[in-house]
């Protein structure tokens, strides 16, 4: 759903001190994507900050101007004091409140305009200027075309122009998954164009793995079990197992699509511990929707990409899925 953009240009027009938020555990859309607004809100004169609820994977600190992202649980002091001078909220890249986590509470209360940018299904946050896109690769497509219609394709610099593109290849697997809108690659072109360096970008994006990152995927892969109906891969990883590995934000993104590229799988279930929950990521490729199963334990999701978190034993999680998906 697209409102009418001059609700936003208004809003834009009547602020100054502008609060960009992202998801938790951020990804490369949401980094990407944030930044490149916080970029874009300056060159219109106005005060930007991305606050992150936590800290970003360190395979990341390359990116450009990811070092003025505020995260709220290393300077909670200095988030504090931006949130409350903020006059303009953007959520982007998350559809529930619930997503920024404890950003929540010092966000949710501020009595100030909010525009969502977001590709997620079903967007449930209130706001004034809301830009959701569901077939839109990444939210920073989504960004890229905001930007446009506020601004035409000139406003796009570079630097913009490669915070973009950063979020549409993470979120994509380098145009390997949700690529199927002709749209995109008229984007990617126009990326292009402007001099991003996407033989670079996809080095710098993809060879990232430290050896004990690379050991723990190994760890994890060797552990795979494919489930009674021949066609669902399961991994888990403990939190003793994360630690034998020297575990790092952000070191298992991506694992849970790696069983897709077996033959004849085409469902992909990835079971982690992490601060005595339980955090399911849930992948599958075609007509195959994985977040009606994430919905059963009360998460969500897109078709083919879903996840929910729960507070029972690993075991009790592997049980009932190897139930559900016989
Ligand atoms: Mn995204």
């Amino acid at each position: 759903m697209i409102e009418n953009i001059e609700v936003a240009r208004s809003l834009i027009e009547h602020s100054s001190k502008i609060l960009l938020t992202g998801h938790v555990r951020p990804d490369g859309d949401a980094i990407g994507a944030t930044l490149a607004l916080r970029r874009y809100l300056m060159s219109l004169g106005k005060e930007a900050t991305v606050i992150l609820p936590n800290a970003y994977p360190n395979y990341y600190s390359w990116i450009p101007d990811i070092q003025s992202i505020l995260i709220l649980e290393n300077n909670q002091a200095k988030v504090t004091e931006v949130i409350k001078e903020a006059d303009l909220l953007f959520c982007v890249d998350y559809n529930q409140l619930s997503r920024i986590s404890a950003l929540r509470p010092l966000v949710e209360p501020l009595k100030i305009p909010r525009i969502v940018i977001d590709h997620h299904i079903g967007p449930q946050i209130p706001c004034d200027f809301l830009y959701s896109v569901s077939s839109a690769s990444a939210s920073a497509e989504l960004v890229y075309r905001f930007i446009c219609e506020m601004s035409g394709d000139g406003a796009i610099d570079l630097t913009i122009a490669t915070q973009i593109m950063i979020g549409i290849t993470t979120d994509t697997g380098g145009l390997s998954f949700s690529c199927n809108n002709p749209e995109l690659y008229h984007i990617v072109g126009n990326l292009v164009a402007k001099g991003v360096d996407r033989n670079n970008l996809n080095i710098k994006l993809f060879h990232t793995y430290s050896v004990d990152r690379f050991k723990l995927m190994s760890h994890c892969l060797s552990k795979m079990e494919i489930l009674a109906d021949g066609r669902t891969a399961l991994m888990t990883l403990t939190e003793k197992e994360q630690k034998k590995f020297n575990y790092q934000v952000g070191d298992t993104e991506g694992f849970v699509n790696m069983p897709l590229t077996i033959q004849k799988i085409n469902r992909s279930i990835l079971i982690r511990e992490e601060d005595g929950e339980v955090k399911v990521s849930l992948r599958s490729e075609g007509d195959n929707p994985v977040n009606t199963i994430a919905e059963l334990f009360g998460g969500g999701g897109h078709k083919n990409a879903a996840g929910f978190e729960a507070k029972l034993p690993i075991v009790e999680v592997v049980d009932r899925l190897k139930r559900l998906v016989r």
